[in-house]
């Protein structure tokens, strides 16, 4: 029979996790033995909790499965309190395993260091931000309890939370099942695929929108298939960008309403059959709308369900939802029919000081000549600069917009590829989470690092100019570069960062961080449209 934490980590690995990010404390030294003896999954530390949930948020983004954050109970699991309710917004299935006080410790009547008010505080916070949870205090339920949340977390591709007593990780177990996913029910599969492809046929103007979930669940070929087998065009939201990256023949881009391209505008609130697969409805998405978009013309799959006009259908898995509307369709044609993407802006390498919109023609400069890179932004105006780059797979906190995401989802992104990351960061993010990148050298990660330096919160400025709070100080970033492992470099001139990223690509092997030096207040061209947008929005209310 195998231990509770061998059977917990072999599970994770049944499920499909790839890897684990953690910290350890003695609540949960047992199990972090268990899971560097046992070599089940490879596994990183990090600096501080945060950056732990974020990493393994962006693993599980980028490989379309659960990550696990193994993390010690109260003062370590209560740090991954934000970046979990980021994941559940943002529906990232990220597993948290907290060690906790040993089942035995607890009839000693103690007060036991790290707790916040009672044993379970902790357990009821997590309630809230993950969609099941374990305590794992018997070891005859144990496996039962794994195989549950686990598959909770595939089919719902939210947060799940699992308590580990440290005297039960030795604790002798059956093994864990993978429990079968639930399917949908045929009948109800068939009527709702047939309704949707009945409002396609008769739309005049039918668009597909993508976000998220069609990630989560890897459906980004089959959305593909489908468009090409219906001559449909393809749009992502804002926090989309990124997805269908491989497929640029059915792709037209990213609807931001009054801030984005006209014509994808017009494409997205002219529709009169809007197929929205995966779409969180936030403000993020859809506040810069010029037209209010009628959702009685939407279908929308979110959540496994589906809605179609005021029809609704409960337990729709989104893979299900297209393969059944692939299956009545004839073969895909070859090709979409998406006119070639707008050029990529390109770069005048000239001595004019930086903009943050030269970075993204610098970007697109560099994934021109040698390929993209898989990318991760923070929020911020580096973000909104993110959408003026060509679409490349990107994690970001698009809707959630918590700071301090970048860098360590830019190591999850690392670990979860393989490929070297390009990771977008504000300066004032960078303070946040910018030393986790001292954890490169250990484990041989070589992001190039884009730190849009402004000296300032710019995006709030832009809210409320006339706030001094706003004014950042001069940290000097590059500097820090070295003794953390890395090289810096401080660029102020278009030549000067065209230089700069062009010696970064060729350098391996050390993170390499290019400060990029803005003025105060000046912005991005796209958030600049964005903030208009959003204002004009509010104005109309
Ligand atoms: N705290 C967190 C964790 N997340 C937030 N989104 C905020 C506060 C509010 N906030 C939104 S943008 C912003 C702040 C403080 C400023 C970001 O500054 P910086 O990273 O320098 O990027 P910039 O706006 O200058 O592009």
């Amino acid at each position: 029979m195998p231990t509770l934490g061998h059977a917990l980590l072999e599970a994770l690995h049944a499920h499909g996790a790839g890897e684990i990010f953690g910290i350890p404390g003695d609540f949960v030294l047992p199990f972090f033995k268990t899971i560097e003896d046992s070599g089940i999954l490879p596994f990183h530390t990090l600096s501080h909790e945060p950056a732990v949930g974020f990493a393994a948020d962006a693993a599980a983004r980028f490989r379309a499965s659960i990550s696990a954050a193994v993390v010690t109970w109260g003062a370590g699991a209560f740090n991954l309190v934000n970046p979990i309710a980021g994941a559940y917004a943002e529906r990232s299935p990220v597993v948290v395993i907290s060690g906790a006080p040993g089942v035995g410790e607890r009839l000693a009547g103690w007060q036991i260091h790290h707790m916040s008010r009672a044993m379970d505080t902790q357990a009821r916070v997590f309630r809230e931000i993950t969609c099941d949870q374990a305590i794992l205090d018997d070891p005859v339920r144990a496996p039962a309890e794994i195989a549950r949340v686990l598959r909770s977390a595939r089919e719902y591709s939210l947060p799940v939370y699992i308590e580990l007593p440290r005297d039960l990780v030795g604790a002798e177990v059956d093994p864990v099942e993978v429990l079968s996913r639930r399917p949908a029910d045929p009948d109800a599969l068939g009527e709702c695929a047939e309704e949707i492809l009945a409002r396609l046929r008769v739309a005049q103007r039918p668009v597909v929108m993508v976000d998220v979930e069609t990630r989560r669940y890897g459906v980004e070929d089959k959305v593909a298939a489908l468009a090409r087998a219906l001559g449909l065009p393809v749009v992502t939201t804002f926090m989309g960008r990124g997805l269908l990256s491989a497929h640029p023949d059915v792709v037209r881009g990213t609807y931001l309403g009054a801030a984005g391209d006209p014509a994808v505008t017009a494409l997205v609130e002219d529709s009169d059959g809007l197929l929205l697969l995966g779409v969180i409805l936030s403000d993020t998405n859809f506040a810069v709308s010029e037209r209010r978009i009628d959702m009685r013309r939407t279908m929308l799959a979110l959540s496994r369900e589906v809605r179609v006009g005021h029809h609704s259908y409960a337990a729709i898995p989104l893979d299900e939802l297209l393969d059944a509307l692939l299956a009545r369709l004839p073969a895909p044609g070859a090709a979409g029919t998406a006119p070639p993407a707008a050029r990529p802006s390109t770069l005048l390498a000239d001595d004019a000081p930086l903009r943050p919109s030269d970075i993204a023609a610098a970007v697109n400069d560099l994934f021109t000549r040698h390929g993209p890179m898989p990318m991760a932004a923070d929020m911020g105006d580096c973000l909104f600069t993110g959408m003026e780059i060509a679409n490349a797979p990107l994690v970001a906190p698009g809707y959630y917009a918590g700071m301090g995401f970048g860098v360590p989802a830019g190591l999850g992104a690392a670990v979860a590829t393989g490929a070297r990351p390009l990771i977008l960061v504000g300066d004032g993010a960078f303070q946040m989470t910018g030393f986790e990148l001292g954890n490169c050298r250990r484990y041989g990660w070589d992001p190039i690092v884009i730190v849009f330096n402004n000296t300032s919160w710019e995006m709030l400025r832009v809210f409320q100019p006339e706030s001094r709070f706003n004014d950042l100080d001069d940290w000097r970033f590059a500097e820090l570069a070295g003794p953390l492992g890395g090289d810096g470099v401080r660029v102020r001139t278009r030549r000067e960062l065209a230089e700069a990223l062009a010696r970064a690509h060729t350098t391996r092997g050390r993170f390499q961080l290019i400060e990029a030096m803005l003025p105060r207040g000046g912005t991005s061209d796209t958030l600049a449209r964005f903030v208009a947008g959003f204002k004009a929005a509010r104005e109309r209310k």
